[in-house]
């Protein structure tokens, strides 16, 4: 329409505009061939089938069992936690969650369980379909995390699916029950900091697309560096729980540095700060039951908000942790379905019913449920199988290593990825002896990350503690490190240990501030324009705050989809694993709109490197061209 315009012009028509760069610029008017939305989707299996899934080891598409969803047609959906907080605002909630004489449960499902266990590689599709029944048999939640941490990042670069979409389908199915999300404070659901404004339009927006509850947490336990992330949240009307991220042992007479008092002291500050509820972000899954028993008691005594606690089951003793915190009088636990739990995943639902039958402070969850929902993940999680760690078995050493459940299995791709697959014990061993080094920090993303990436550099390298410092000035120490060491990532308790920081940083000055204080606003303004002329599409705020925190994964994911189109309503295991000769498949991709796919062959390769694969689409024959990337 625009160029129609411009053509029919008065002044353009009268010849008054140089238009000769017209005609000695001929590619202005190649065109892209439009593809209509069956072809790009034809053209994505087309892909995948030849060239497979990143991650995705099998080459021949595996026959699965088709999850069973619960019927609860009939089931009217109850009332629950999210009618509270609407009803009641903020303190009515926190009122309630003190009246409770039950322990509450948050179901991490559909957030940290498959971040732990799958590399955060759940579909929304595989979300929304349980999302609802989830809703129906299991009103008495008192939330449900959906959103954030790596799930924001991942969805578009590997996904390529729309965070905002999620999250905005999943509040449309899940009326009744909170929904939560982990923010990591000044690096918002991002590996570095961010302008203030970008935080307080991240959370305004989140806000308003259906999150209620903020779990929010700096990676160095740094709580200025909250502070922002807190207010906005409180601003929005929603529930500010502030995390102390919990390492060490408090029993531990040779770990003085995080001891009780660090705890109390932190968290009667963040009760100061505004925080709703406190939350224990035990991510490596290393408070022992005797440990969380003392520290959940005398927390009780030194703050009086509500107390939720999160842990991974990595060494396999977190029920029983559980137990003797919930003895202590913790309010909220963190669980996921039985068939998405253990290792570094969340405590199991199922477990933690039975270990706490018939006491005192069981919770209003029913077990039925529990178990019809798990048995819909257990056919889920075997579509996602090569996105799994490998650890079969509670793992005790990370007592040892303290590696956060999500770092786990990335950390070992990534050592796979420099060749060090089979040094992997050596790595462990050396990610703890570079806490050592950094003066024993809180690790947790993106600390956890740059103590990963030195492990890695010095194993690679050959390099020890005595060496790092002999040969420092003439060592490229990775970026991530040097970044911390600036204090880009905040300041850790006890500062940077000084030698240390000075080799690392050959002469530069490190920052002591908050990094927001010295970041330039965005300006949303400019920002919008530069996406527009990127995109050539209305920018949406979802996409201008996306862009703002990852431009080139979101610019990625917009040319994706351009190239594909939406793949969202594509059954998973033909999204990962493309389709079978002669397999037929139906995808719907409005409502009352379905194609019906059928793959009928694959040409062989040819001089260009392309293969024509040729399709059924709905009765009519079909062909796409594909690059062959093998
Ligand atoms: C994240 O930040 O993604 C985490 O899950 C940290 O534990
Ligand atoms: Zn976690």
């Amino acid at each position: 329409a625009f160029l129609e315009n411009v053509v029919k012009h008065e002044k353009f028509c009268s010849g008054e505009y140089d238009t000769s760069f017209i005609d000695s610029t001929p590619e202005l008017f190649t065109f892209p061939v439009r593809k209509d939305r069956g072809t790009k989707m034809l053209s994505y299996i087309g892909n995948v089938t030849v060239n497979g899934f990143p991650g995705v080891e099998q080459q021949k598409k595996p026959v699965f069992d088709y999850p069973a969803v619960p019927e609860t047609k009939t089931i009217i959906t109850k009332d629950g936690s999210k009618q509270i907080l609407d009803q009641q605002g903020a303190d009515g909630l926190i009122n309630w969650i003190k009246a409770q004489n039950e322990v509450l449960i948050t179901d991490t499902t559909f957030r940290d369980a498959h971040q732990s266990l799958l590399a955060t590689r759940i579909r929304t599709s595989d979300l929304l379909q349980i999302a609802e029944p989830t809703s129906k048999l299991l009103p008495n939640l008192f939330s449900m995390e959906v959103w954030g941490g790596a799930t924001f990042d991942v969805a578009y670069r590997f996904l390529k699916e729309d965070p905002w979409d999620r999250l905005l389908s999943l509040r449309e199915k899940v009326p009744n029950v909170l929904l939560q999300m982990l923010l990591r404070a000044s690096n918002a659901v991002g590996y570095k900091n961010y302008p203030d404004n970008v935080i307080r339009e991240f959370v305004e927006k989140s806000a308003n697309a259906g999150i209620d509850v903020f779990r929010i947490f700096d990676s160095l336990n740094w709580v200025k560096s909250m502070e922002v992330a807190i207010d906005a949240v409180r601003q929005s009307g929603k529930i500010a729980e502030a995390a102390i991220c919990y390492t060490g042992d408090i029993n531990d007479p040779s770990r003085r540095k995080y001891n009780i008092d660090y705890y109390k002291n932190m968290a009667k500050e963040l009760e100061n700060q505004g925080a709703h509820i406190l939350a224990i972000k035990d991510m490596a899954g290393l408070l022992k039951p005797e440990s969380a028993y003392r520290l959940i008691s005398e927390l009780k005594e030194t703050i009086s908000i509500p107390i939720h606690l999160h842990t991974h089951d990595t060494a396999g003793n977190g029920t029983f942790m559980y137990a003797k915190a919930i003895e202590a009088g913790v309010d909220i636990v963190d669980t996921a379905l039985g068939s998405m739990a253990g290792l570094t995943s969340q405590p199991s639902a199922q477990t933690l019913f039975y270990a706490l039958e018939g006491t005192k402070r069981q919770p209003k969850i029913e077990i039925k449920p529990l178990e019809q929902l798990s048995t819909y993940w257990e056919d889920v999680r075997k579509y996602y199988k090569d996105f799994e760690s490998g650890m079969n078995a509670p793992h005790t050493e990370v007592y040892k290593h303290e590696m956060p459940g999500g770092q786990y299995s990335n950390l070992q791709q990534q050592a796979k990825a420099v060749g060090l697959g089979d040094r992997w014990d050596d790595v462990k061993e050396m990610y703890s002896r570079v806490n050592a080094m950094f003066g024993d920090i809180v690790k947790v993303t993106p600390s956890s990350k740059v103590v990963g990436d030195m492990a890695l550099f010095m194993v690679q390298n050959e390099l020890d503690e005595v060496s790092v410092l002999e040969k420092g000035k003439t060592i490229d120490f990775p970026d991530s490190v040097i970044e911390l060491f600036e204090g880009y990532l905040g300041q850790p308790e006890g500062g940077f240990p000084k030698e240390l920081q000075k080799v690392i940083l050959k002469g530069k000055q490190p920052i002591t501030v908050r990094p927001g204080e010295l970041l330039e606003d965005v300006d949303f303004k400019t920002l919008r324009e530069e996406l527009f002329n990127e995109i050539s599409r209305p920018v949406t705020d979802f996409d201008l705050l996306a862009y703002a925190l990852y431009p080139k994964v979101f610019l990625d994911y917009v040319r994706t989809l351009e190239q594909f189109g939406d793949l969202s309503s594509l059954d998973t295991p033909t999204f990962l694993y493309g389709m079978r000769l002669g397999e037929e498949i139906e995808v719907e991709i409005e409502v009352g709109k379905t194609l019906i796919v059928k793959l009928i062959s694959i040409g062989q390769p040819l001089a260009d490197g392309t293969r024509v694969i040729y399709f059924d689409l709905n009765g009519q024959s079909r062909q796409v061209i594909i690059k062959d990337e093998s």
